[in-house]
């Protein structure tokens, strides 16, 4: 595993240091917001006072922050693969290059000594009967890290995807709210365990986790800014053209969730990622404000 300098001597002064996934900038968004997102995302976290590393597999090497010419690269290159936790071991084998999803990269920045991530939206179940379950929700269920993220993206089986948080043990605070949010829009009409209100909060449960000597992930979920949310009969309409699309062209594994997301932008104009990036942004400024506190 190869650490950067920055984030190395942060960990090693016990300086609050955010992890980001590379999985949404080479897969989730399109070319060239994925780059700028990626870019601004890092600003974000500086600006708060906190490290961001960015963590991906280059030429099979676990990396844990990036070069801005690495980001880059993740961000223009079509052979990036998607790599989860099952696909790490390949990868270090054949030096692939590769993006690293929720699971994946909780695997790795637990093991750099990250205590926070960011992201947009976790995996969760999928809808229809096969049945696909992302590997973030396990790897959730076994990783002791704060992940905030704007809940499981809205194209899931949410009840399902809630019901498996439930059972695996997995705490979801909703950050400032009192559902569960759905992504690109700031209802579910799914619970959440706790409400948190202020990054203090969210760092008591935290260390309360720890003291228990429990396992699991503390799931921060944070709703899309008001300004950004995507309107209800917008969403349904772009979701249900969007799983039938899916299902016309028999898509699946690793390639569906990365699909549907390019199908919801096409099918809302933009919309939905509109409000991806202005998730993530905000997501990624909770997380830094976190760490910050996780210091004090
Ligand atoms: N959040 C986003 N966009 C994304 C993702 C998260 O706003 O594209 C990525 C994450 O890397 C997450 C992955 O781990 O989608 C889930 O993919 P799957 O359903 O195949 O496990
Ligand atoms: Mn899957």
């Amino acid at each position: 595993m190869i650490i950067k300098a920055d984030v190395r001597t942060a960990l090693e002064t016990n300086r609050p240091v955010v992890a980001l996934e590379s999985t949404v900038i080479a897969h989730g968004l399109p070319r060239p917001q994925n780059l700028e997102t990626g870019n601004k995302l890092e600003r974000i976290i500086r600006e708060c006072g906190a490290v961001h590393a960015t963590i991906a597999m280059l030429a099979g090497e676990l990396r844990v922050g990036l070069e801005n010419s690495e980001l880059e690269f993740l961000t223009h290159n079509p052979e990036i693969k998607k790599l989860s936790v099952r696909d790490l071991a390949i990868a270090l084998a054949r030096h692939w290059n590769g993006a690293t999803t929720v699971a994946s990269t909780i695997w790795i920045a637990h093991r750099a000594g990250i205590k926070v991530l960011a992201t947009g939206g976790i995996g969760g179940v999928h809808r229809g009967s096969l049945p696909d379950v992302s590997a973030d929700l396990p790897e959730l269920s076994r990783t002791p890290m704060i992940v905030v993220c704007s809940g499981p993206k809205v194209v899931l089986d949410l009840p399902a995807t809630r019901e498996w948080l439930e059972t695996h043990s997995i705490t979801v605070a909703g950050y400032e709210c009192d559902e569960m949010p759905a992504f690109y829009s700031r209802a579910s009409g799914l619970p959440i365990d706790v409400r948190c209100d202020s990054p203090e909060e969210v760092v008591e449960i935290y260390r309360a986790q720890r003291e228990l000597g429990l396992n699991s992930a503390l799931l921060v979920t944070v709703p899309v800014p008001r300004e950004a949310e995507v309107q209800a009969k917008l969403l349904n309409r772009a979701l249900a053209d969007s799983l039938d699309q899916a299902e016309r062209e028999k898509i699946a594994g690793r390639d569906l969730t990365p699909f549907l997301l390019a199908q919801m932008s096409a099918r809302s104009d933009g919309a939905t990622l509109r409000a991806n990036i202005a998730l993530l942004e905000n997501n990624s400024r909770v997380a830094a404000q976190i760490a910050c506190a996780l210091g004090r």
